[in-house]
């Protein structure tokens, strides 16, 4: 029998202590379904108001640079967010990541098990530059697909910028991604599932497996679009993007 609180409660002391932890799901045989119970198990735990989804593993780069080759999902709450005015308080976080994503914001709800990039862009108020903050909770990020899963794709914190009518094709987007001035990362839209609005509905998709759809007014992070970077103390990450606009975050 799978305990999913107690796995969500080794997940949350890991936050608490800031004190990484290893994986479980090959030990127990934890299923993907299953890890998204512990998940929601975890989240609440976490406790706060959700504020946005986020897609993981959605572009090869991510895939390759974690080892784990289909995409996940999470979410972030409004303790999480980061004003683009503060800077990260890395002390709190056990091995801070940072990468650049492309994040929509939808006007109309969507669901199905049929949903596509078209309904997904019909359905799009807006897109902003978003840099995720990963923080996994196992050490060295070392872990399946099951185990990311429960520990809520790696999520710990994130900034967002304001929201822009979509101009343009993002599988065209630029991004760049600057550390201290220096150039980290480069990438386009497209290399998230060939159109971000794809990931946006791969995660409809499996929304609608478990009965949900999304709600009209959701933000949602489709992925990073490069390999996630280490921060540390003193560090200015700066994420800009073409057409949507620049993310800038210190880390204190
Ligand atoms: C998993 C989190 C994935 C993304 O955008 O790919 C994620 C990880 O890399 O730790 O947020
Ligand atoms: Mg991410």
């Amino acid at each position: 029998m799978i305990d999913r609180a107690e796995l969500a409660g080794r997940l949350f002391t890991a936050v608490q202590t800031r004190t990484a932890t290893t994986p479980f799901a090959e030990d127990i045989g934890l299923s993907v379904d299953d890890a998204y119970e512990v998940q929601d198990a975890f989240l609440e735990q976490l406790g706060g108001d959700l504020a946005a989804a986020k897609l993981g593993l959605t572009s090869i780069a991510k895939q390759r640079q974690m080892s784990v080759d289909e995409p996940l999902y999470g979410w972030l709450t409004t303790a999480m967010r980061i004003d683009p005015a503060e800077a990260l308080a890395s002390a709190e976080l056990i091995q801070p990541r940072v990468e650049p994503e492309i994040a929509f914001l939808t006007n109309d709800e969507l669901g199905g098990e049929a949903c596509q990039a078209a309904e997904v862009m019909a359905a799009t108020e807006g897109v902003m530059p978003a840099i995720d903050v990963l923080d996994s909770r196992f050490t060295g990020y070392q872990f399946t697909l099951a185990d990311v899963t429960a520990d809520n794709a790696s999520g710990a914190r994130y900034c967002i910028g304001e929201p822009r009518p979509v101009r343009g094709d993002l599988r065209l987007t630029g991004c760049v991604l600057e550390k201290n001035g220096e150039l980290i990362a480069t990438a386009a839209g497209a290399a998230v599932m060939d159109d971000p609005a794809n990931a946006v509905a791969w995660f409809v998709r499996k929304l609608d497996q478990r009965g949900r759809t999304l709600p009209a007014g959701s933000v949602v992070l489709a992925g990073g679009l490069t390999e996630a970077s280490p921060v540390a103390p003193g560090d200015r990450l700066l994420a800009s993007f073409d057409r949507i606009g620049e993310i800038a975050l210190a880390i204190a």
